[in-house]
């Protein structure tokens, strides 16, 4: 029986801007070190020979309070010397590494090449920017989402995202990974311990399903009270290509589709008041739904949206579900 929200262990499951709205929102709803988030690292490149991993930047810059809110990726209060320094010498500047990230990006590479992995650099740098809860890049080995185009072509996933600006339709969302890929050491048990898990509005197809392709994910979250957020309001997202990648790889954008996509795990939804009825009283009869304001603009909004996460989890399991 759950009485008070705030002392829920929850887990959340988070791509990059959508995803870390909600976990800090989550973050201000539970007391201290009572969250944890698994973030997606099929975004990671390397670029000028750094460890980029945007998503884990994303969510712990969010977490710290040091997030550029209007990008909704890199530092505030960033200055833009070496990317100046860089253009005047015909470097590739279409990713954007603002001097203070670009320190990010440098020390986790020379940590990572004295032997560390991406969870014990993660671990340090949320320990020194005093994020209270805890972040789990999804995987310490290379996993790397690419893109197929219509036209053929083959781009990592930030040369279709960043480069190309998600213009090129997509044919296929590929993951290449070792055969051995293996989620990281604290992800599955960060699950078993969870009272809730919560999958944050990142988009489906490229920021959560190389967390769920891990071996041993899926299964963990069956055995879990399991609450998906939806990323598309009236068939459209707040930022991000999900509803025009949906579109071009033939699904249907919406909040249905999203809870369809999801639905062989999950025991709650929440998707936008401004969908209504989407819903019709057959349509997936074991899953409470629940629609309610998921836009975030702001601080407020994000903790509304956490607690109405939570209390939904409250009721599932306090009435819903049965721990085997
Ligand atoms: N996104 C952009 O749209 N343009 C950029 O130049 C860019 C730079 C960048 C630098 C560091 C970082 O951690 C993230 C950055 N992002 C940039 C965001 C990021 O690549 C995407 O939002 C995610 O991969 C999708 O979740």
């Amino acid at each position: 029986m759950v009485t008070d929200f705030k002392a829920m262990r929850v887990t959340a499951l988070a791509g990059g801007v959508g995803g870390a709205k909600l976990a800090l929102g989550l973050q201000l709803a539970l007391a201290p070190g009572n969250l944890t988030v698994i973030v997606n690292t099929g975004d990671d490149f390397e670029h000028f020979g750094l460890a980029i991993s945007p998503d884990v930047d994303t969510v712990c810059y969010t977490l710290a309070g040091k997030a550029n809110t209007e990008k909704g990726w890199g530092l505030q209060g960033e200055s833009w010397n070496v990317l100046t320094a860089l253009k005047a010498l015909s470097a590739p500047t279409w990713f954007q590494l603002g001097d203070q990230d670009l320190a990010t990006h440098l020390e986790r590479t020379r940590l990572l090449q004295a032997g560390w992995s991406l969870s014990q650099v993660t671990e340090h740098f949320c320990k020194l920017w005093q994020v209270s809860s805890h972040v789990l890049p999804m995987s310490d080995q290379p996993f790397r989402t690419l893109i197929r185009t219509q036209t053929g072509e083959l781009l990592a996933f930030q040369e279709y995202f960043v480069r190309e600006r998600c213009e090129p339709a997509v044919a296929e969302i590929m993951f290449q990974h070792a055969e051995d890929i293996q989620p990281a050491p604290q992800a599955l048990k960060s699950v078993d311990a969870a009272d809730l898990v919560v999958i944050c509005p990142s988009n489906p197809w490229v920021s959560i399903d190389p967390i769920l392709a891990l071996p041993g994910m899926v299964p963990a979250l069956k055995k879990k009270p399991v609450i998906a957020v939806s990323p598309i309001i009236q068939g459209k997202t707040v930022k991000g290509p999900a509803a025009k990648m949906a579109q071009e790889l033939g699904l249907e954008a919406s909040a249905a589709a999203v809870l369809g996509h999801y639905a062989d795990f999950v025991n709650g939804f929440i998707y936008d008041q401004l969908d209504g009825d989407i819903f019709t009283s057959d349509a997936y009869p074991g899953i409470i739904k629940k629609a309610t304001n998921t836009i975030m603009k702001n601080d407020e909004d994000k903790l509304r949206l956490a607690i109405e996460t939570l209390k939904l989890g409250e009721f599932l399991i306090n009435n819903i579900y049965h721990h085997d």
